[in-house]
């Protein structure tokens, strides 16, 4: 019997709700969750497509040392011994844990258990630092906690969104379909867009303030004082619950109007209409994502958004409050557990003895942490200079995600002893594991992940482990084990792990932490399994709480009263002569970080299938760069990426905009970390990823090339200076550029593609157009098809890849591949928009030109954009652009 297991979904901080269906042979489909108060149902293209990354290629399935298959015993021996020799000749802060937010809580918990109260070192960071540090930080300057005050549904009853840095859109895109259809249901509410980029997510904002790179703390700083001046103030709200307004006002002098706009790059008119739009409505959530924290000034940007909130009582009401929206799944359990190098479990401060004294009795610890260990950027340096010699990796891929990102491959490379926790083995960091560990993955393995309301919901297995692959927490746990801590580590399964993590939240608190799930201390493994989605708090007391914190005062400093924050202003884009760009990185809307799972879908890898750098006309023309063109990007260190230009005028003047997400694994250059500096915020040690000067040339190749193959090409066979490889349906894309191989085409093709020595080979030489062709089959099957030529190759992708699965029956369908294109009244989709109908620009254009005047008719006729719906901005545009076409 088919049978249905109600999940989260392992991607994005929203936090959906998944049901996931196993049919008798073991297929899976996945829905929404109908009953998830996150999504009600919904699923964004990603979630949908889960189904489509479980497959084992590229799994790690056994432990391996050194590259060889080994058993678990074996490895964990060696891990274990490795740490305590390095312990016992170098001291607890010679040895590091690098972990992340994509861990359960029960992993993580065990994680900086064993590290802070077993090892005695602090010395346990995650990617979190890259992502939510700069709101942790600023949550604690204010609150005295890292709270988040507010929840999903003000979204929805706000009559203002403030959306500061946050391509909700594509980033939290369930979350947005949330928002876009409270304000259809309502048409007065209003949203404003913060971005110096106009992205999907501006599409429905009334007002798109393109504002220079950090220009947020200024624009902030001067609706404070707009508030002020225009007696816009809670005062009761003020008195009572806040200190610090005075010196705020007085370290903090207002700006003129003028001056705003100079050091924001808005014109006074548009600040003055947020301005207003923000004075005269009561109801307003801000919500603030990696434009806000990934910067030199994030934290103080977090506070300079918290300040206004605070100034007008703002918060903590239905509708109204700051809210931090968090990446990863499980941000927010991370922060729970103390993952971070500067906090301790359950949030409790590292700095405060008695909170030490606490945990470590709780724990009934040998030792505790005694002082923050290093943050991420701080540890890859310590790594770098040897002061770090043995250092765990567990689900995270910093030779990609990291700053700096070449400095940091040295470092991990240079490593006396590197253990990694993956699920896949092929990972820029897995690579350079000694130790590489097999841990079971989303649908395999069991626990609770916190997404950014406080919503905790439980992950639930539906597929068995693949072979000898074990959870995250298990493998911690027998290294404690094997450390000689037995007792303490004596966990049988995630709901004991979960249990004694409820309990810590509820030791000795009496309302002094916020965090407080007591409720749960004695859950046992059924009632883990029964568990339903909860908000936190849930204290063991039983009295009715709020879902939200704060709008009555309350907060967590000892005097219970919040702190207004002096908050510096920004440095503004770093740009020089000789860098006159600022380069901005982020995401795009089908891709996972660095794709190690995402990219198994060819439905997913449609969308966007190279890495790019959206660069505004004027300037592509400025630097002799043409559409399609390759472009070399460099950054001051001399590091450099070359990726494919993408001209579009929603990128301002004097900005580049390129994902994160190509790694070495799927293109030549494309780690963009790589000329991203470690520079980071002097308060939350988040580095900042979304400014950086770089200069930009384009780099024109003697050759460039499109291949479609049913073989993937491994990657030491790609001798180009430009390649970017993803997966299409039935096989492989590659785009190349760069000198010709040596022996050839057709040679280098038969190796690279691993092609039957029998295949059949057709070839095409235009001698007009200087390009060559060639197609392999085997009987019917198209293997590979390698079009060449002297500049971008211009065949259509989509079409090209549609081979790879038609059958070619005769000599002239056969021929038709190398011609590059569909024969009379074959239909050549175009690039793919919707991913979730495979739909690709030319059945919308046609569908608009057959008389779909809106993105809902293009709908009906299509069915593009009708699933998850975050390609319908995209769907408005083609709209926009090919309306004057429908016209004649
Ligand atoms: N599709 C997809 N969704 C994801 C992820 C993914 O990999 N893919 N990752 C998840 C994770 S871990 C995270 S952290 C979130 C991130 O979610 P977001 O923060 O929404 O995504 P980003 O693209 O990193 O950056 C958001 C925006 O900040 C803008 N920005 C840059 N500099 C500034 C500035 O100085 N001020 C302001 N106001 N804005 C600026 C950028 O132009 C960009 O549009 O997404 C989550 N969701
Ligand atoms: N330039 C630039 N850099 C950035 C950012 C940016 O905006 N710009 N954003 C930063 C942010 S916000 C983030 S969150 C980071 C994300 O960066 P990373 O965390 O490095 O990216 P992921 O690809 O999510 O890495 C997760 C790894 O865990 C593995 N994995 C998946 N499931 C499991 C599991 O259950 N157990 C184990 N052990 N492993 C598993 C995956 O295969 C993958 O290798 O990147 C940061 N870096
Ligand atoms: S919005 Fe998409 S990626 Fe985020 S949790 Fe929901 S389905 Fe997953
Ligand atoms: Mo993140």
């Amino acid at each position: 019997m088919p049978h249905d297991v109600k999940t989260t979904c392992p991607y994005c901080g929203v936090g959906c709700g998944v049901i996931a269906r196993v049919e008798d042979d073991g297929q899976v489909s996945i829905k929404g969750d109908p009953e998830h108060p996150a999504n009600f149902g919904r699923l964004c293209s990603k979630g949908s497509a889960l189904a489509e990354t479980l497959d084992l290629e590229g799994r790690v399935l056994y432990p391996q040392i050194d590259g060889t298959r080994s058993d678990w015993d074996t490895a964990l021996d060696r891990v274990a011994s490795r740490f305590r020799q390095t312990i016992a000749e170098h001291g607890p802060d010679a040895v590091a844990f690098y972990v992340s937010g994509q861990l359960l809580t029960e992993d993580y918990y065990v994680a900086n258990k064993l590290m802070k109260g077993f090892i005695g070192s602090a010395n346990i960071d995650t990617n979190s630092r890259l992502c939510m540090a700069s709101s942790v930080a600023g949550h604690r300057r204010a609150f005295g906690s890292d709270t988040v005050p507010g929840c999903y549904e003000d979204l929805e009853c706000a009559d203002l969104v403030v959306l500061v840095g946050s391509n909700m859109a594509w980033c939290h895109p369930v979350l947005y379909q949330r928002l876009a259809a409270a304000k259809a249901s309502r048409p007065d509410m209003k949203v404003v867009v913060i971005d110096p980029r106009r992205t999907a997510t501006s599409d429905i904002a009334d007002l798109h303030l393109q504002l220079h790179p950090d220009g947020d703390v200024a624009l902030f700083g001067g609706l404070l004082h707009h508030l002020h001046q225009t007696g816009v103030v809670d005062h009761a709200f003020v008195r009572d619950h806040t200190v610090g307004l005075e010196v705020l006002l007085a370290e903090e002098p207002g700006s003129s109007l003028a001056a705003t706009s100079n050091a924001t790059g808005l014109s006074v008119e548009e600040l003055l209409r947020f301005y207003a739009l923000f004075a005269v409505t009561e109801k307003v959530v801000t919500c603030y994502s990696q434009g806000v924290n990934q910067s030199t000034s994030g934290t103080d940007k977090v506070n300079a958004i918290i300040n206004c909130h605070l100034l007008t009582g703002r918060i903590g009401r239905p509708g109204m409050g700051p809210l931090s929206l968090t990446g990863q799944p499980n941000a927010m359990g991370g922060r729970e557990v103390g993952g971070l190098a500067n906090m301790l479990a359950a949030h409790m401060a590292i700095e405060n003895p008695v909170h030490r004294e606490r945990v470590q009795r709780f724990w009934n610890a040998p030792r505790i942490a005694e002082k923050p260990g290093l943050k991420a950027v701080d540890m890859f340096e310590a790594v770098a200079d040897g002061r770090i010699k043995a250092l765990w990796i567990m689900a995270t891929n910093p030779v990609v995600s990291m700053p700096d990102a070449d400095r940091v491959r040295v470092a991990i490379a240079a490593c006396p002893f590197v253990v990694v926790s993956d699920i896949q083995s092929d990972t820029d960091t897995a690579r350079l594991a000694h130790v590489l560990l097999p841990s079971t993955g989303w649908g395999e393995k069991d626990g609770t992940v916190t997404n950014s309301e406080r919503r905790i919901s439980r992950q639930r297995g539906f597929l068995p482990p693949p072979s000898e692959a074990r959870p995250d927490w298990w493998q911690l746990t027998e290294i404690g084990r094997r450390l000689g801590h037995e007792a303490a580590f004596d966990y049988d399964g995630p709901a004991k792990i979960f249990a004694e993590h409820a309990l810590l939240s509820g030791f000795e608190n009496d309302g002094e932490r916020d965090f407080d799930i007591a409720a749960f201390s004695d859950i046992d493994r059924k009632g883990f399994d029964a568990l339903a989605p909860f908000q936190w708090p849930c204290p063991a007391r039983t009295e009715p709480r709020e879902s939200r914190f704060f709008a009555a005062g309350g907060f967590y400093h000892p005097d219970r009263k919040a702190r207004f924050v002096v908050s510096r202003q920004g440095g503004a884009a770093r740009r020089s002569t000789d860098f006159p760009f600022t380069l901005n990185t982020g995401r795009i809307r089908d891709q996972w970080h660095t794709m190690t799972r995402t990219g198994k879908s060819a439905r997913l890898s449609a969308h966007l299938a190279e890495p790019f750098a959206e660069i505004h006309p004027r300037d592509a023309l400025d630097y002799d760069i043409r559409d399609a063109d390759l472009v070399d990007l460099v950054s001051e260190t001399g590091a450099h990426v070359i990726v494919r230009a993408l001209l579009t005028d929603r990128q301002a003047r004097g900005s580049i905009f390129v994902p994160m997400h190509w790694t070495g694994e799927t293109a030549a250059l494309g780690r963009i970390d790589a000329l991203v500096p470690s520079r980071t915020d002097p308060v939350s040690g988040q580095p900042a990823s979304k400014n950086v000067a770089i200069a930009a040339r384009p780099y024109r190749a003697p050759v460039y090339g499109f291949v479609v193959s049913a073989n993937r090409p491994e990657r030491g066979t790609l001798p180009f200076a430009y390649w970017a490889l993803a997966r299409a349906e039935g096989g492989y894309r590659l785009e190349l550029a760069g000198e010709s191989p040596p022996e050839g085409w057709e040679l280098w093709a038969r190796a690279a593609f691993c092609l039957p020595a029998g295949a059949d080979m057709v070839g095409y030489v235009d001698t007009v157009g200087g390009g060559t062709r060639l197609a392999f089959f085997d009987g019917q099957q198209l293997l590979a098809a390698l079009f060449l030529s002297d500049r971008p190759v211009a065949v259509s992708r989509q079409w090209a890849i549609s081979q790879l699965t038609a059958e070619h029956l005769d000599r002239s369908a056969r021929s038709r591949v190398i011609a590059g294109r569909p024969a009379a009244g074959q239909i050549d989709k175009g690039a793919i928009v919707c991913s979730c109908f495979s739909v690709g620009i030319n059945e919308i254009a046609a569908s608009i030109r057959s008389g779909c005047g809106t993105v809902e008719a293009v709908g009906q006729a299509v069915n593009a954009g009708t699933n998850c719906g975050s390609c319908r901005a995209e769907i408005r545009r083609i709209i926009d652009a090919q309306r004057p076409i429908a016209a004649e």
